[in-house]
């Protein structure tokens, strides 16, 4: 239990048992938020309820406060577990990671954002120059992530659409000297449509509102976002977003990570490119395909430094090799609008993924001898996009954003458990079989070699014959016709809620999502004309040109068939979740007190599925006595017994709980919540009658 704090802000540290305390869980969460307490534990796992407000509680006089203390020694706070992360780092010389999940809007980039805070406030005593630089460029790098990786969603203004690992690199010091960020999966869809309420990234907008007259004219681009088609739907959205601030914020934090003003008029050449292939639109004079407005093209050459020709042959016409012969083959209207979009689509996140290669050339630790340096050791940060439950169904992004989250439950499961286990080995406490949901079975529906849902999705791919979304879902229903957490309308014929042909619904660990079909096979295959890509490298716009090195491949060159979507995806979870496991983790657990963004509305019941089975709590014999030495005439003010577990053992015998706990090697153990609770409101009672008595001692009434 945290000190420092009273009973009237609920209970610091909730461990839970069962379901049945599921109540009580969300009953003190509630009242501790109401009381402006947004941390609690649950053991050493942070939970946050995200407070929707600017909270008093991150400043360096708090940054002071945790320093170097222990978990339970101040009331919750992530800068308690990122101190805890940290120490383990410096003085076990572990590599940690902090993992840090919930819903979407729940707080997690937040949090991430406010432990790098921390970490860099307590790091570098001796104010090295070098190091300071490190540390600004990596807090930098987040402002510069944030825009061109989140958007206003109707869930949060500013969700991430992209997953975010970031490992900082400490030398013997403890001292950060570099960092590595690697990226997933961005939700490049969104470049080209969003839905009612919702923008595209940011990047487009601050560059709209923030860019100064003569760079949008020079960029062939005006200031209205409704002028431009991709854009247009979140054009019209007020929101609380200050875009002409975060323009030069955004361009101040490229500037002092690295980036060359070359570097960056290229990514504003980009986004203009983006907004103007939005408006180019496609016609047909008899058998011919041609641009509708040219005006565009002029403008889009000068943007990709090429020739007019070369933009209007790569809208109009691809090349296909047939045997030996290669052919230039006319697009339909549709081919053309499709491989419009696959570009935009696919500049974009091929500009996103430059820049974190770009911040990572210029954070990644350099010139570090381990061997006169001792070991380089890191702390990872994990904050990716949140599950996505909605009324709505979701399309594969949201597929792949909640399969994530299913994998990241599965980790949290698995490495829970298994700490668990290990300690009780360590204090030499039978292991007891744990009832709880495992998430396995889900992660196995989506990801498990030949049934699983990518492999049948990619089999749709692959067939010769007819490929399409229905095929998928026909594939889909065949296949997983009896699995628990699969269903679809053809399986459940009263279900009114999924169509026909186009919906099937999971049941996640979070809850019931259903998910369209609709666009499953074409964002799966992910085809992009190599033509697009001989364009862009052949750009003579050296940052551009460097971004498409596949360009320079001839159209004979190219055989082998790209991975898919969603294998690239799947393996770089199941990467992600291999190095996680390798590190010692430790968990914040966001939650989103209300659907409203509000900072009064506590309305959560049982979303949280928060559980830990066996022992509630545990602690070593000294500090336990420490805490609770006071409530009984055996231990207070000091024991005379021959051990400290000793002591403890009389303590509990004396208030009756025996039956509740265990004894350990060297701690404590304690079944339910309620018996800790007990014991701290004994302990609470104990320490007012002792002030009381002190009090009249000093004022000589006794
Ligand atoms: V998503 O999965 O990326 O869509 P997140 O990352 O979980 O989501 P985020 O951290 O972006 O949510 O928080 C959403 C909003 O809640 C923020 O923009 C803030 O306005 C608000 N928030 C979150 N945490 C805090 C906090 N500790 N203090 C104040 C907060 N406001
Ligand atoms: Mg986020």
């Amino acid at each position: 239990m945290a000190e420092h704090e009273s009973l009237e802000f609920g209970k610091a540290d909730f461990v839970l048992l069962d379901n049945v305390s599921m109540d009580e869980f969300m009953a003190n969460l509630k009242l501790r938020f109401e009381k402006g307490r947004i941390y609690s534990y649950i053991g050493e796992v942070v939970v946050s309820v995200n407070p929707y407000r600017a909270m008093n509680i991150y400043g360096r006089d708090v940054i002071e406060q945790y320093k170097g203390r222990e978990l339970y020694e101040r009331p919750p706070h992530l800068f308690a577990i990122a101190d805890a992360a940290y120490k383990a780092m410096k003085r076990r010389n572990k590599d940690t990671c902090i993992v840090i999940s919930g819903e979407s809007g729940a707080g997690k980039t937040e949090a991430s954002k406010y432990i790098m805070q921390y970490i860099a406030a307590i790091t570098n005593p001796n104010q090295r120059a070098e190091v300071e630089r490190v540390k600004n460029m990596l807090l930098k790098s987040n402002c510069v992530l944030e825009a061109f990786g989140n958007a206003k969603t109707n869930r949060n203004d500013n969700s991430s659409r992209f997953g975010k690992y970031m490992d900082i690199n400490f030398d013997f010091k403890g001292d950060p000297i570099g960092g590595h960020i690697n990226n997933y999966l961005l939700e490049k869809s969104r470049v080209i449509v969003q839905q009612e309420g919702e923008r595209s990234f940011h990047s487009f907008y601050q560059l709209l509102k923030g860019a100064p007259d003569s760079l949008l004219r020079s960029l062939h681009i005006q200031k209205d976002p409704k002028a431009y088609n991709y854009i247009k739907v979140g054009g019209q959205i007020k929101s609380g977003i200050n875009d002409n601030a975060d323009f030069k914020a955004v361009a101040d934090a490229m500037k002092v990570i690295g980036f060359t003003g070359d570097e960056i008029q290229t990514v504003y050449k980009i986004l203009a490119t983006i907004l103007l292939l939005g408006n180019l639109s496609f016609g047909v004079d008899g058998d011919v395909t041609l641009i509708e407005n040219t005006k565009l093209v002029s403008a889009l050459k000068d943007l990709l430094s090429t020739k007019e020709e070369n933009v209007e042959k790569a809208m109009l016409y691809r090349t296909v090799a047939t045997g030996r012969d290669v052919i230039e083959k006319q697009h339909t209207v549709k081919e053309a609008n499709y491989g419009r979009d696959a570009l935009a689509k696919a500049i974009y996140e091929r500009m996103f993924c430059w820049i974190v290669g770009r911040i990572n050339d210029i954070i990644e630790v350099k010139n570090y001898d381990a061997k006169v340096h001792g070991k380089n050791t890191v702390i990872g940060v994990l904050d990716i996009y949140g599950f996505e439950i909605s009324k709505t169904t979701g399309f594969f992004e949201q597929f792949c954003i909640n399969y994530c989250n299913e994998k990241l439950q599965q980790l949290f499961i698995q490495l829970v458990l298994k700490q668990e286990q290990e300690e009780y080995q360590r204090e030499g406490i039978p292991w007891k079989h744990i009832d709880y949901f495992n998430n396995q079975i889900i992660v196995d529906l989506v990801e498990q070699q030949h049934k699983g849902i990518f492999s049948i999705l990619d089999e749709a791919c692959m067939n010769v014959g007819k490929v399409t979304d229905e095929v998928f879902l026909q594939g889909l229903n065949t296949k997983l016709a009896k699995h628990a957490h699969f269903t679809s309308r053809k399986l459940a014929p009263t279900d009114k809620t999924l169509e026909f042909d186009r919906d099937f619904r999971i049941r996640h660990y979070a809850g019931d999502v259903a998910y369209s079909v609709v666009g499953f096979i074409d964002k799966n295959k992910d085809t992009l004309f190599q033509d697009f890509k001989r364009l862009l490298y052949n750009s003579s716009n050296p940052v551009l040109r460097g971004m498409w090195p596949e360009g320079k491949l001839r159209i004979t060159e190219v055989t082998k068939r790209p991975l898919t979507a969603a294998t690239l995806f799947k393996n770089s979870m199941i990467s992600l979740v291999e190095n996680l496991a390798s590190k010692e983790p430790y968990y914040v657990r966001c939650i989103k007190p209300n659907e409203v963004k509000s900072p009064l509305l506590f309305e959560r019941h049982a979303n949280v599925r928060v559980r830990r089975a066996g022992f509630a709590y545990r602690q070593t014999y000294p500090r336990f006595l420490q805490r609770y030495k006071m409530i009984s005439e055996f231990t207070w003010p000091n024991h005379d017994l021959a051990s400290d577990k000793a002591a403890v053992k009389s303590l509990l015998k004396s208030c009756g709980f025996e039956h509740d706990v265990a004894y350990g090697n060297t701690k404590v153990f304690i079944r339910t919540p309620r018996t800790l609770f007990s014991l701290e409101e004994q302990r609470a009672d104990m320490v007012k009658r002792i002030v009381l008595f002190l009090q009249k001692v000093w004022r000589g009434t006794l």
